[in-house]
């Protein structure tokens, strides 16, 4: 497999969507809701990823893509090449800011993450990686994470979860937040991953992620060090919905040692 060729390949498509999205701004946005009411999706969301589709059917025949608005493959085996594609990350931002999204994209092999990009469209800002070859934010190698204590770390977590709710012990979550020097939430968790990977967040921690949301961010945060997993500690799972966390060595294991008590 010629990675270089497909790396080459995925970064120009990205740009172009990215570009199709700006230009997206100047028409009027169709606005729908998914499974709940706060769950949204607009129309730009199903052209983005019906371009990528199109263009990967064309040229990759034989690999296969797990998209969020579901107009790619039903994946269910980790075999061969896979393109897990989230067209809009952070689609409430997209609607009600116009900003802080980005187009998330994982391509892995055999269940191992190969190529990994995160593209902030609006801040212009492209994170990539390449498996054992580091990790880049504008083509700027990313340093290692050195580990930090949880009294100097950042931390992205949505305040939800320091609510009462059906995942975690909310007090715990809550004894987090207080211990450490102070928490940040984006509303995207590909822009939350990409934090992390430059050093901007110290860990993200999210109850229900979809393989979409992370597959890119994953590949990224992985060649600067940090470690993820769900929020048992075990290998994240890149075909299903679960917990999951992304943290400086040292600080995953604080956090999920002292600070995250999973209901079921
Ligand atoms: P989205 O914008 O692509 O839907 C918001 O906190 C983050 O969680 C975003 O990355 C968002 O992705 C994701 N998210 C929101 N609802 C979700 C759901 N029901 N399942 C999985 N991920 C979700
Ligand atoms: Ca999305």
């Amino acid at each position: 497999m010629d990675w270089g060729m497909i790396d080459r390949y995925a970064k120009s498509l990205i740009k172009e969507a990215g570009h199709r999205i700006r230009v997206s701004f100047a028409r009027e946005i169709q606005i729908d809701t998914k499974d709940d009411a706060n769950d949204l999706v607009t129309d730009i969301d199903k052209d983005i990823e019906q371009f990528f589709i199109s263009r990967i059917r064309q040229d990759f025949p034989d690999h296969r893509i797990l998209g969020e608005e579901g107009f790619g493959d039903e994946v269910s085996s980790n075999e061969g090449v896979i393109w897990i594609l989230d067209p809009i990350d952070g689609t409430m931002n997209f609607i009600h800011q116009k900003r802080n999204f980005a187009i998330s994209l994982g391509i892995y092999a055999d269940g191992a993450g190969m190529l990994g990009y995160i593209y902030d469209v609006m801040a212009d800002d492209f994170y990539h990686a390449v498996r054992d070859g580091g990790a880049y934010r504008n083509d700027e190698r990313l340093p290692r994470l050195e580990r930090t204590p949880l009294n100097e770390a950042v931390i992205g977590i949505n305040a939800s979860w320091v609510c009462p709710n059906r995942y975690v012990d909310h007090e715990r979550v809550a004894g987090l937040v207080k211990n450490c020097r102070g928490t940040r939430s984006y509303g995207s968790a590909a822009i939350e991953l990409a934090h992390v990977a430059s050093g901007r967040l110290d860990a993200y921690i999210s109850m229900r992620l979809a393989p979409w949301d992370i597959a890119g961010g994953s590949v990224i945060v992985g060649e600067v060090g940090a470690l993820t997993t769900d929020l048992r500690g075990r290998e994240h799972d890149m075909l299903t919905k679960g917990t999951f966390i992304a943290a400086r060595p040292g600080l995953h294991e604080t956090i999920l040692g002292e600070y995250i008590h999973l209901k079921s």
